[in-house]
Protein backbone atom coordinates (compact mmCIF):
# COMPACT_ATOMS: atom_id res chain seq x y z
CA UNK A 1 0.00 0.00 0.00
CA UNK A 2 2.88 2.23 1.11
CA UNK A 3 4.31 1.91 -2.13
CA UNK A 4 1.57 2.39 -4.38
CA UNK A 5 1.44 5.45 -2.38
CA UNK A 6 4.92 6.36 -3.31
CA UNK A 7 4.22 5.19 -7.03
CA UNK A 8 1.37 7.60 -7.33
CA UNK A 9 3.46 10.23 -5.67
CA UNK A 10 6.06 9.89 -8.37
CA UNK A 11 3.97 9.79 -11.41
CA UNK A 12 2.04 13.48 -9.77
CA UNK A 13 5.62 14.54 -9.52
CA UNK A 14 6.75 13.16 -12.93
CA UNK A 15 3.60 14.66 -14.43
CA UNK A 16 3.90 18.70 -12.80
CA UNK A 17 8.11 18.15 -13.94
CA UNK A 18 6.92 17.63 -17.49
CA UNK A 19 4.29 19.96 -17.17
CA UNK A 20 6.26 23.02 -16.09
CA UNK A 21 9.25 21.96 -18.74
CA UNK A 22 6.47 22.76 -21.06
CA UNK A 23 5.84 25.59 -20.00
CA UNK A 24 8.96 27.24 -19.72
CA UNK A 25 10.10 25.97 -23.08
CA UNK A 26 6.74 27.43 -24.86
CA UNK A 27 5.50 30.10 -22.97
CA UNK A 28 2.07 29.30 -23.95
CA UNK A 29 0.19 32.44 -22.79
CA UNK A 30 2.36 34.49 -25.66
CA UNK A 31 2.01 31.63 -27.94
CA UNK A 32 -1.57 31.95 -27.22
CA UNK A 33 -1.68 35.18 -30.00
CA UNK A 34 -0.94 32.38 -32.58
CA UNK A 35 -2.11 30.22 -35.04
CA UNK A 36 -2.30 29.07 -38.57
CA UNK A 37 1.07 29.83 -40.57
CA UNK A 38 2.07 32.62 -37.94
CA UNK A 39 1.90 29.90 -35.35
CA UNK A 40 4.27 27.50 -37.30
CA UNK A 41 6.82 30.15 -37.63
CA UNK A 42 7.02 30.86 -34.36
CA UNK A 43 7.01 27.80 -33.18
CA UNK A 44 9.84 27.34 -35.66
CA UNK A 45 11.76 30.50 -34.03
CA UNK A 46 11.10 28.37 -30.69
CA UNK A 47 12.41 25.13 -31.80
CA UNK A 48 15.54 26.34 -33.69
CA UNK A 49 16.84 29.10 -30.72
CA UNK A 50 16.71 26.05 -28.79
CA UNK A 51 18.43 23.46 -30.96
CA UNK A 52 22.09 22.91 -30.21
CA UNK A 53 23.30 19.95 -33.18
CA UNK A 54 25.19 17.03 -32.38
CA UNK A 55 27.71 15.04 -34.85
CA UNK A 56 25.61 12.01 -36.55
CA UNK A 57 27.44 9.99 -34.73
CA UNK A 58 25.97 10.71 -31.19
CA UNK A 59 22.47 9.57 -32.45
CA UNK A 60 23.61 5.75 -32.06
CA UNK A 61 24.77 6.57 -28.65
CA UNK A 62 21.28 8.11 -27.70
CA UNK A 63 19.43 5.39 -28.85
CA UNK A 64 20.71 3.40 -26.35
CA UNK A 65 18.91 5.63 -23.97
CA UNK A 66 16.19 7.25 -25.95
CA UNK A 67 15.12 4.04 -27.85
CA UNK A 68 14.74 1.56 -25.34
CA UNK A 69 11.62 -0.19 -25.07
CA UNK A 70 9.85 0.28 -22.01
CA UNK A 71 6.80 0.60 -23.47
CA UNK A 72 5.67 -2.35 -25.52
CA UNK A 73 7.59 -5.46 -24.66
CA UNK A 74 9.33 -3.80 -21.71
CA UNK A 75 12.54 -6.15 -22.50
CA UNK A 76 14.80 -2.94 -22.79
CA UNK A 77 15.80 -3.93 -26.64
CA UNK A 78 15.50 -0.94 -29.04
CA UNK A 79 11.76 0.14 -30.12
CA UNK A 80 12.63 -0.21 -34.24
CA UNK A 81 9.45 0.96 -35.82
CA UNK A 82 10.09 -1.34 -38.94
CA UNK A 83 10.57 -4.40 -36.53
CA UNK A 84 8.60 -4.34 -33.74
CA UNK A 85 5.26 -6.26 -33.28
CA UNK A 86 2.95 -5.00 -30.77
CA UNK A 87 1.15 -7.72 -29.04
CA UNK A 88 3.08 -10.47 -30.73
CA UNK A 89 7.00 -11.59 -30.84
CA UNK A 90 9.41 -9.36 -32.19
CA UNK A 91 11.41 -11.39 -35.15
CA UNK A 92 14.32 -10.18 -33.98
CA UNK A 93 15.97 -7.63 -31.62
CA UNK A 94 18.62 -4.75 -31.09
CA UNK A 95 20.26 -3.66 -27.77
CA UNK A 96 24.08 -3.02 -28.42
CA UNK A 97 26.10 -0.72 -29.42
CA UNK A 98 27.26 -3.92 -31.87
CA UNK A 99 24.50 -4.26 -33.15
CA UNK A 100 24.49 -1.00 -35.08
CA UNK A 101 25.30 -1.45 -38.93
CA UNK A 102 27.56 -2.68 -40.56
CA UNK A 103 26.19 -4.19 -43.67
CA UNK A 104 22.90 -6.20 -44.05
CA UNK A 105 22.17 -8.63 -46.23
CA UNK A 106 18.44 -9.11 -45.07
CA UNK A 107 16.16 -7.96 -41.96
CA UNK A 108 17.36 -8.77 -38.24
CA UNK A 109 21.27 -8.07 -39.90
CA UNK A 110 21.64 -4.77 -37.87
CA UNK A 111 20.06 -1.29 -36.88
CA UNK A 112 20.95 1.98 -39.14
CA UNK A 113 19.53 5.64 -38.85
CA UNK A 114 16.78 6.05 -40.72
CA UNK A 115 15.53 9.39 -41.97
CA UNK A 116 12.08 9.43 -42.15
CA UNK A 117 12.92 12.81 -44.39
CA UNK A 118 15.24 11.13 -46.51
CA UNK A 119 18.87 12.58 -45.90
CA UNK A 120 19.35 12.44 -50.50
CA UNK A 121 16.90 15.46 -50.28
CA UNK A 122 18.69 17.89 -48.47
CA UNK A 123 21.86 16.06 -49.52
CA UNK A 124 23.06 15.21 -45.98
CA UNK A 125 23.52 18.24 -44.18
CA UNK A 126 23.75 19.52 -41.34
CA UNK A 127 21.93 20.32 -38.91
CA UNK A 128 18.96 18.18 -41.15
CA UNK A 129 21.24 15.40 -41.13
CA UNK A 130 21.72 14.35 -37.44
CA UNK A 131 18.15 15.76 -35.82
CA UNK A 132 17.41 13.07 -33.51
CA UNK A 133 13.38 14.00 -33.88
CA UNK A 134 13.36 12.61 -37.94
CA UNK A 135 16.20 10.07 -37.50
CA UNK A 136 14.99 6.55 -36.16
CA UNK A 137 16.97 3.42 -35.15
CA UNK A 138 15.29 1.27 -37.79
CA UNK A 139 16.74 -2.16 -39.30
CA UNK A 140 18.88 -1.45 -41.69
CA UNK A 141 16.98 -3.66 -44.43
CA UNK A 142 13.64 -2.21 -43.60
CA UNK A 143 15.60 1.36 -44.10
CA UNK A 144 17.10 0.13 -47.82
CA UNK A 145 13.55 -0.85 -49.28
CA UNK A 146 12.02 1.94 -47.82
CA UNK A 147 15.01 4.29 -49.54
CA UNK A 148 13.22 7.65 -50.31
CA UNK A 149 9.70 6.59 -51.02
CA UNK A 150 6.87 8.88 -49.36
CA UNK A 151 4.64 7.33 -46.70
CA UNK A 152 1.31 6.46 -47.83
CA UNK A 153 -1.23 3.36 -47.44
CA UNK A 154 -1.06 0.38 -49.71
CA UNK A 155 -3.98 -2.02 -50.63
CA UNK A 156 -1.54 -4.51 -52.24
CA UNK A 157 1.94 -4.89 -50.95
CA UNK A 158 4.79 -5.79 -52.73
CA UNK A 159 7.02 -6.38 -50.49
CA UNK A 160 6.25 -6.72 -46.24
CA UNK A 161 8.70 -6.39 -43.77
CA UNK A 162 8.31 -9.09 -40.83
CA UNK A 163 5.87 -7.00 -39.03
CA UNK A 164 3.80 -6.32 -41.49
CA UNK A 165 5.26 -2.79 -42.99
CA UNK A 166 4.85 -2.95 -46.40
CA UNK A 167 5.89 -1.49 -49.86
CA UNK A 168 3.44 -0.69 -52.63
CA UNK A 169 1.34 1.72 -54.67
CA UNK A 170 -0.14 4.39 -52.76
CA UNK A 171 -4.29 3.93 -52.48
CA UNK A 172 -5.49 7.07 -50.79
CA UNK A 173 -5.88 10.51 -51.83
CA UNK A 174 -4.89 11.53 -55.74
CA UNK A 175 -1.15 10.16 -55.93
CA UNK A 176 -0.89 6.42 -57.03
CA UNK A 177 3.14 6.03 -57.33
CA UNK A 178 5.06 4.01 -54.78
CA UNK A 179 5.03 4.70 -50.69
CA UNK A 180 6.01 2.69 -47.97
CA UNK A 181 3.35 2.34 -45.05
CA UNK A 182 3.95 1.70 -41.63
CA UNK A 183 2.26 -0.36 -39.06
CA UNK A 184 -0.17 0.83 -37.06
CA UNK A 185 0.95 1.16 -34.16
CA UNK A 186 3.79 3.62 -35.67
CA UNK A 187 1.72 6.03 -38.32
CA UNK A 188 1.45 9.05 -35.76
CA UNK A 189 4.85 8.87 -34.36
CA UNK A 190 5.75 9.02 -38.41
CA UNK A 191 3.65 12.05 -38.53
CA UNK A 192 4.64 14.20 -35.92
CA UNK A 193 7.92 13.47 -36.99
CA UNK A 194 7.75 14.72 -40.50
CA UNK A 195 5.22 17.59 -39.02
CA UNK A 196 8.11 18.53 -36.71
CA UNK A 197 10.59 18.57 -39.58
CA UNK A 198 8.27 20.82 -41.50
CA UNK A 199 8.41 23.32 -38.56
CA UNK A 200 12.30 23.38 -38.13
CA UNK A 201 13.23 23.79 -41.58
CA UNK A 202 10.77 25.90 -43.07
CA UNK A 203 13.22 28.06 -44.35
CA UNK A 204 14.73 25.70 -46.30
CA UNK A 205 12.26 23.22 -47.24
CA UNK A 206 11.07 25.69 -50.44
CA UNK A 207 13.82 24.76 -52.65
CA UNK A 208 13.87 21.34 -52.17
CA UNK A 209 12.74 18.39 -55.00
CA UNK A 210 10.25 15.46 -54.01
CA UNK A 211 6.76 14.27 -54.42
CA UNK A 212 5.79 14.69 -50.76
CA UNK A 213 6.79 18.45 -51.06
CA UNK A 214 4.52 21.49 -52.48
CA UNK A 215 7.47 23.82 -52.99
CA UNK A 216 6.76 25.94 -50.26
CA UNK A 217 7.78 27.49 -46.47
CA UNK A 218 4.43 27.83 -45.15
CA UNK A 219 2.12 24.76 -45.79
CA UNK A 220 5.64 22.57 -47.06
CA UNK A 221 3.63 19.02 -47.70
CA UNK A 222 1.84 18.47 -51.15
CA UNK A 223 -1.90 18.15 -49.68
CA UNK A 224 -1.95 14.94 -50.34
CA UNK A 225 0.38 14.08 -47.86
CA UNK A 226 -0.52 16.46 -45.52
CA UNK A 227 -4.26 14.60 -45.51
CA UNK A 228 -2.43 11.13 -45.09
CA UNK A 229 -0.03 12.84 -42.03
CA UNK A 230 -2.89 14.72 -40.14
CA UNK A 231 -5.36 11.23 -40.74
CA UNK A 232 -2.18 9.40 -39.04
CA UNK A 233 -1.87 11.79 -36.20
CA UNK A 234 -5.31 11.84 -35.21
CA UNK A 235 -5.53 7.38 -35.90
CA UNK A 236 -2.45 7.13 -33.86
CA UNK A 237 -2.01 9.35 -30.56
CA UNK A 238 0.74 9.95 -28.62
CA UNK A 239 1.93 7.42 -27.09
CA UNK A 240 4.28 7.13 -23.68
CA UNK A 241 7.18 5.97 -25.57
CA UNK A 242 6.91 9.08 -28.19
CA UNK A 243 6.67 11.13 -25.19
CA UNK A 244 9.87 9.52 -23.25
CA UNK A 245 11.58 9.92 -26.56
CA UNK A 246 10.44 13.39 -26.46
CA UNK A 247 12.23 14.14 -23.74
CA UNK A 248 15.60 12.19 -24.54
CA UNK A 249 15.66 14.38 -27.56
CA UNK A 250 15.48 17.74 -25.36
CA UNK A 251 18.06 16.40 -23.16
CA UNK A 252 20.16 15.63 -26.52
CA UNK A 253 19.86 18.58 -28.59
CA UNK A 254 18.22 21.30 -26.85
CA UNK A 255 14.68 21.45 -28.23
CA UNK A 256 11.46 19.09 -28.67
CA UNK A 257 8.73 18.48 -30.87
CA UNK A 258 5.62 20.74 -30.44
CA UNK A 259 3.41 18.09 -31.96
CA UNK A 260 4.24 15.43 -29.43
CA UNK A 261 3.72 18.22 -26.69
CA UNK A 262 0.77 20.15 -28.21
CA UNK A 263 -1.12 17.37 -30.73
CA UNK A 264 -3.59 19.81 -31.17
CA UNK A 265 -1.65 22.80 -32.76
CA UNK A 266 -1.20 20.38 -35.86
CA UNK A 267 -4.74 21.37 -37.03
CA UNK A 268 -3.79 25.10 -35.98
CA UNK A 269 -1.70 25.18 -38.37
CA UNK A 270 -2.27 23.02 -41.44
CA UNK A 271 -6.94 22.37 -40.58
CA UNK A 272 -7.81 24.85 -43.10
CA UNK A 273 -4.93 23.54 -46.11
CA UNK A 274 -6.41 20.25 -45.53
CA UNK A 275 -10.52 20.83 -45.46
CA UNK A 276 -10.54 23.07 -48.56
CA1 LIG B 1 10.38 -4.82 -28.70
CA1 LIG C 1 2.06 5.30 -32.05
Amino acid sequence: MKLLLILVQLCIFSQNVSASTKTKYYRPTALAKFTGYALKTELKRIITATHSPNSYGQLYKVYLKSDLDNTYDGDNSIVDIYSERVGGRDSYNYSNRSDMCGSYKKEGDCINREHLFPQSIFNKRAPMRADFFHVFPTDGYVNGRRGRLPFGEVRVAHWSSKNGSKVGKNSIGKYTGQVFEPIDEFKGDVARALLYFAIRYEDRVASWDHVMLNGTSDQVYATWFLKILLKWHKQDPVSAHEIKRNDHGYKFQGNRNPLIDYPKFAMMIWGNTVSN
